[in-house]
């Protein structure tokens, strides 16, 4: 066999037995210590979590399967005729096999999705019914919830399959979903901003990136290849951050990948992970309304300074691991400069990228001042007249999906049991700490 599935089949006998070496052989190794701060400060650094897709290194920032993003980026293969992007399809690949596909791999998958993706009609009455208030994000959890009877894992667990096949209907259940996120984003698109307007037929000569923005009424070339690229650096940034691991948290009680990825959803709405992207673009709506398109250096610092006087942070900035400028951020600030470095958006968030970071140095309290992933991803999206701010996170789950779902299917292969950490009350910790 050649697709994702068979690959898997191979790998995963394999994985299991240097997962169980590992468990017998070290299991009784320590290679972390819990203080009191990890326990009250968000367990921060603590090596608490697997996972095999991806991982993060605080300057370098996220690699996927051992690849640098950059090297992802420049070796996926360029699928459709004039694409300069590798494609999202191309990702998942990667991303669950830990092979680099080929370019009739990477093929098959967009194949495999154009047949998986249609959208069940009781799901879409029900974004159809949703009132244009529920925030786009909700919306998402809600539909994808709302999938779950499609789900091959419930058929299969209900009927008492074998622990060791889990990954095969979380795989199927996950192939079909992420199939079917851009016809649901889409729906939710035009329900909220288009009054209902726009296509959701899948059409069979296009990708999934392609089929997402015709959908959206985008189809303009260049900006597809902004979704393929947009598609693949949001995908996986390891399993520790809030939408991996609440999809992880959810899926290891058995939960369906439907409901993990609702959970995964719920996360990600947050104002501190993936809602930034949409409030990057607020917070550079009114500074440009404030000081104008083409301000000055001094303009810009003091417009920065009374955000911060005001006891907000600077969105797109800062990051609990990273330690640099976010690759994320660099590799989209390279094609805006291919594509469209005269857009006074894209012009701004690059002049910002020198000026932010020597404002939050001087709070001497910032880990790390520089841009992430969401400082950047908004200009692009507006240039391309994708206008509407409360979508930009929904663009951002589609894209997690690919990753949050590799690790899903991995966490079933693997036999991830149901996560259980022990909790203390303050009482507790006293009681401790006199009693060391
Ligand atoms: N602007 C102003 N102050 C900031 C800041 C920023 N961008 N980033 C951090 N700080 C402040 C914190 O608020 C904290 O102040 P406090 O001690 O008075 O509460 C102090 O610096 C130390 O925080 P930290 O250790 O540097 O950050 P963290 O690991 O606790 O939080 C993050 C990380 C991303 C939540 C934070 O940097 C932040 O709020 N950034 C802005 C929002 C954002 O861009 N989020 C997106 C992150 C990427 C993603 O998930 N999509």
């Amino acid at each position: 066999g050649k697709g994702i599935k068979a690959k898997l089949a191979k790998k995963i006998p394999i994985e299991r037995e240097k997962f169980l070496g590992i468990k017998c052989l070290h299991g009784q190794k320590i290679i972390g210590q819990i203080s009191v701060n990890s326990v009250i400060g968000g367990m921060r650094g603590l090596p608490l979590l697997f996972c095999e897709t991806s991982s993060l290194d605080k300057n370098k920032g996220i690699y996927y399967r051992g690849k640098l993003l950059k090297d992802v980026c420049a070796k996926l293969p360029r699928v459709q005729e004039g694409t300069q992007e590798g494609t999202p399809e191309g990702c998942f690949f990667l991303l669950t096999t830990g092979l680099m596909p080929t370019k009739k791999e990477a093929q098959e998958v967009t194949k495999e999705w154009l047949k998986r993706g249609s959208v069940p009609r009781y799901c879409l009455r029900m974004i159809d019914s949703m009132d244009k208030r529920v925030h786009p994000m909700a919306q998402l959890c809600a539909a994808s919830a709302c999938l779950n009877p499609q789900s091959q894992f419930v058929e299969a667990y209900t009927k008492g399959a074998r622990r060791a096949d889990y990954w095969k209907y979380a795989y199927e259940d996950s192939m079909n979903l992420i199939a079917m996120l851009p016809t649901v984003a889409a729906s939710i698109y035009a329900n909220v901003f288009k009054d209902g307007e726009g296509s959701r037929e899948v059409n069979h000569k296009e990708d999934w990136s392609g089929n997402f923005c015709r959908m959206l009424g985008l189809p303009e070339k260049d900006f597809v290849d902004l979704m393929r690229l947009y598609m693949i650096l949001h995908a996986d940034h390891e399993s520790g951050n809030v939408s991996a691991h609440a999809c992880h948290l959810v899926g290891t009680a058995l939960s369906d990948p439907f409901l993990s990825f609702s959970a995964s959803m719920c996360g990600l709405a947050g104002p501190l992970h993936g809602l930034a992207n949409q409030e990057v673009l607020v917070w550079l709506t009114k500074l440009r309304k404030a000081i104008g398109d083409d301000p000055s250096d001094e303009e810009l610092k003091k417009f920065i300074d009374d955000t911060l006087k005001g006891g907000q942070v600077i969105p797109g900035y800062g990051h609990a691991v990273l330690r640099d400028t976010d690759p994320r951020f660099v590799l989209q600030n390279e094609f805006a400069m291919k594509h469209c470095k005269d857009d006074p958006g894209v012009k701004l968030v690059t002049r910002l990228w020198k000026i932010i970071p020597e404002v939050l140095k001087k709070l001497n309290k910032v880990a790390n001042p520089y841009p992430n992933v969401d400082a950047h991803s908004g200009v692009l999206l507006q240039h391309y007249c994708l206008k509407e701010l409360k979508f930009y996170t929904v663009l951002f789950g589609v894209s997690r999906a690919l990753g949050v779902l590799s690790q899903l299917i991995w966490s079933r292969a693997l036999g991830a049991p149901i996560e259980r950490p022990k909790s203390f009350s303050s009482t507790e910790i006293c009681r401790f700490i006199n009693e060391a």
